[in-house]
């Protein structure tokens, strides 16, 4: 059986607690290999080793550290399919979009390995003759990274490579599920020839590696996406020691369909961020906010392109939804159909596993659609993380643009509309980090900021110039040629 093991200091080693877990295919139930589960131990290893490699690596001169960055981008690029396979066979999203997220990391990593020439920071007047004041960003130290199974390979490159490029080390701890995905990742890194320490990685449960990586008090911030529960919890312990914490959380994203909307294209829209991912997306649409007068021809349309959608395994091209995660994850989602209609919504389609035509070794689940949704219902508010969707009928934008607010998260909404007053509108007032014009409520780009508002996080952004922020700190500097010594806000007034 092929063993994922641990990457600390420039080697691949087994932890010491010899304990090994499986990785399942979720679309066929099969074990693909089994991960390393490391103790503390581990992690402390991982952080001495990166303290030492920051050391050096901080006074590499930034365009010569992107200069890695670069050969990751060329690596990753070279090995696309093989990467987007493993990505499919681990975590069950289909083919196109296993190869469109490690596009996303190829992207990344380009762009960040731009950003070693400009790293910018400013140079300003002082208020002083003969003196000299700019901001320089810095690097933090170590960076510890806790990322998802959901993009394993996409979400780790918007983390890492900002961090690298800024100066920082990585303790990286992947999510259990997608091990084999992040081990590659690393490879490609080490092929690069990014020098040993920068980049560690530490197999392991949240409870003990994730939760002894928020207490180290050698890891200077923690960048964490992945459920509220968690991240409340790693803020609160990492907080505590005053490390910087990054969070991306939950979503409970909407796509508001307006009475004048090009309701195909919406169609499209709807059930591409319903449903790709199998729903299991953080900018997954789970909420359709539908002008009551286009309400029931939407209604329609979604059901009639529902049922042409083709389940199964992943790596069959012709395949458009993929399996969930796990059994677990199948079993959330069908209690909260199972709570849907015992709250009154109305089921229009699916509501149950997908077991027929060989799925039932994997995690199927049908793609769900429920109608007559009010928020009063907990499908309208918490977030379900899988193909399932709500439509909740209103009169106006004021109203939809209200009922997609009331939401405790906020990262992605979407308008369809052809009126250029209320697509504006809309850009204005929709309460979330991202928002669509007449597109889903996926489809982020690398290049923009990443993140989302209220519960969704904690203020900081992931992929974009902004993910800078998270990894530096400003210093900020004064040199003075006057030969004397001038007192600010004091000699010159
Ligand atoms: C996520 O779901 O956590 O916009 C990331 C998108 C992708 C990234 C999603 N580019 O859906």
């Amino acid at each position: 059986m092929k063993k994922v093991l641990n990457y600390i200091n420039g080697k691949w080693t087994e932890s010491a607690t010899g304990k090994f877990l499986p990785v399942l295919n979720p679309a066929t139930g099969e074990t693909l290999a089994e991960v390393t589960q490391s103790a503390a131990e581990e992690v402390d290893l991982a952080v001495q080793a990166a303290v030492a490699a920051q050391k050096s690596w901080r006074l590499v001169p930034a365009p010569e550290r992107a200069e890695v960055l670069y050969k990751v981008a060329h690596l990753l690029k070279a090995r696309k399919e093989e990467l987007a396979q493993i990505l499919t066979s681990e975590m069950g999203k289909v083919i196109d979009e296993g190869r469109g997220e490690v596009q996303e990391a190829i992207d990344m990593a380009y762009y960040m390995a731009g950003e070693g020439r400009r790293l910018f920071g400013d140079t300003v007047p002082s208020e002083l003759r003969n003196k000299f004041a700019m901001s320089v960003r810095v690097p933090i130290g170590v960076a510890g990274l806790i990322t998802p199974w959901n993009f394993p390979i996409a979400i780790a490159s918007w983390k890492s490579l900002p961090a690298l490029v800024a100066g920082n080390a990585v303790v990286w701890k992947p999510a259990s599920e997608t091990p084999m995905i992040a081990a590659e990742f690393v490879k490609v890194y080490e092929e690069a020839g990014l020098p040993a320490g920068l980049v560690n990685l530490v197999n392991g449960s949240g409870s003990v590696v994730g939760h002894a990586m928020a207490l180290h008090p050698g890891i200077d911030l923690i960048s964490f996406t992945g459920s509220n529960e968690v991240g409340k919890r790693i803020n609160a312990q990492a907080g505590a020691l005053l490390k910087r914490t990054s969070l991306e959380m939950g979503g409970k994203n909407a796509v508001i369909v307006m009475d004048d909307a090009d309701l195909d294209l919406a169609v499209d829209g709807i059930l591409w961020s319903a449903f790709g991912t199998s729903g299991q997306r953080c900018t997954a649409c789970s909420r359709v906010i539908a002008h009551e007068s286009v309400k029931a021809e939407l209604e329609g349309k979604l059901l009639s392109r529902m049922g042409q959608l083709k389940l199964g395994n992943g790596l069959d091209d012709a395949v458009q939804v993929g399996p969930v995660i796990n059994r677990a994850s199948l079993d959330r989602i069908d209690s909260y159909v199972r709570i849907g209609k015992e709250e009154g919504a109305r089921l229009l389609g699916g509501g149950k596993p997908a077991t027929e035509g060989g799925l039932a070794d994997g995690s199927f689940y049908e793609p769900t659609l429920f109608t007559d949704v009010r928020l009063d219902m907990r499908i309208a508010m918490e977030e379900i993380f899988g193909p399932v969707v709500s439509i909740i009928p209103v009169g106006s934008l004021e109203e939809a643009i209200e009922v997609n607010n009331r939401v405790e998260f906020g990262l992605s909404s979407s308008i369809f509309t052809r009126d250029i007053n209320r697509a504006y509108q809309a850009m204005r007032d929709l309460d979330t980090g991202i928002v669509y014009v007449n597109a889903g409520t996926s489809g982020a780009e690398i290049h923009l900021p990443f993140g989302g508002t209220k519960g969704t996080g904690n203020g900081h952004r992931d992929s974009g110039v902004a993910s800078l922020d998270v990894y530096t700190e400003w210093k900020s500097i004064y040199v003075d040629y006057s030969g004397k010594l001038q007192r600010a806000q004091i000699d010159n007034y």
